[in-house]
């Protein structure tokens, strides 16, 4: 499939994921929304280990779901679209690889969401991020009312959704919405570092760190501890951990397969 709309560049091992229509801010609309679920489907993951996703110009992360495309669209044509966006931004959370948004300009609405299903945020400091659905007379539809009430809790979330507030990267990070704040010169160097740092590590390993973690996170701690416990066991029937244990025994770097 050709796109129009976003970018997806491989990187040996990484891939970069760019929504790429400065003309609006990169918001995302329908035919954008099909070519990221494109693009994911496409990944391999023997290959592709590790994904950045990030905004196309200078100004935007993503301003948020298409208003132009949503302004006179039927209830029923609501549910459609929601439904798209939570698929995609579902299939981003499952992805068995880690995921990183590099925020490096507005993050709104439906661009914040997108960040949301990352595993990592990142944010430049130019960075403006925020849930302004109240002020159009609607709410999140892409798992923002959920996904940012479990990062930052029920009253920070219930703030930014009431007020529509737009708040700065410091902000976000003092909140626990991003992880650190970059220069905006260095976010991508920043992302495609700890990109890096986590591709050195046993694939199937970090795979298993993030299902555990995302599955476990809505169950009761003996259901997740369970959880952990099954995907402990799992390792070590791969090739991976048996090179992990013996390169360090060694005194040598591991050199991971993902097997
Ligand atoms: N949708 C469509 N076009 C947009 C959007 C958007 N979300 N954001 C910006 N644009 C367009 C502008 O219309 C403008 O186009 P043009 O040049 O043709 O007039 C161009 O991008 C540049 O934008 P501005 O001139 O407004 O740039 P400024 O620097 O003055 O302002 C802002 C930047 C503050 C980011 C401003 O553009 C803005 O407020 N954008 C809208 C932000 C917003 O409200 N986002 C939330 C949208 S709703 C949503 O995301 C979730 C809805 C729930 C989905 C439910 C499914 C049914």
């Amino acid at each position: 499939m050709a796109y129009e709309n976003i970018r997806l560049e491989k990187d040996g091992p990484l891939a970069v994921l760019t929504v790429d229509r400065p003309k609006a801010l990169n918001a995302l609309n329908s035919a954008t929304f099909h070519e990221m679920d494109d693009a994911l489907r496409s990944l391999k993951f023997d290959e592709t280990r590790a994904l950045i996703v990030t905004g196309g110009g200078d100004k935007a992360f993503v301003a948020g779901a298409d208003i132009a495309e949503m302004v006179t669209i039927t209830a029923a044509q609501a549910r459609e679209f929601s439904a798209l966006g939570h698929h995609v931004f579902q299939s981003l959370e499952n992805l068995p690889i880690p995921t990183i948004a590099a925020v490096n300009g507005f993050a709104l609405g439906g661009g914040l969401e997108l960040a949301l299903g990352c595993d990592l945020i990142y944010a430049s400091e130019k960075a403006k991020l925020g849930l302004p659905e109240v002020t159009l007379g609607v709410i999140p539809g892409f798992g923002g009312t959920q996904r940012l009430t479990r990062l930052v809790g029920r009253s920070r979330a219930k703030e930014m959704l009431f007020t529509a507030d737009r708040i700065d990267a410091a902000r976000a990070k003092e909140i626990g919405l991003v992880l650190d704040v970059v220069p905006a010169d260095k976010l991508m160097e920043h992302c495609r570092a700890v990109a890096a740092k986590i591709l050195k590590n046993g694939p199937l390993a970090v795979a298993q760190a993030k299902r555990v973690v995302e599955y476990g996170a809505d169950q009761d701690l003996r259901s997740a501890n369970e959880l952990e416990r099954q995907g402990f066991a799992v390792l070590f029937g791969s090739e991976d951990q048996r090179e992990g244990m013996a390169a360090f025994l060694a005194k040598r770097p591991a050199a991971f397969q993902g097997k």
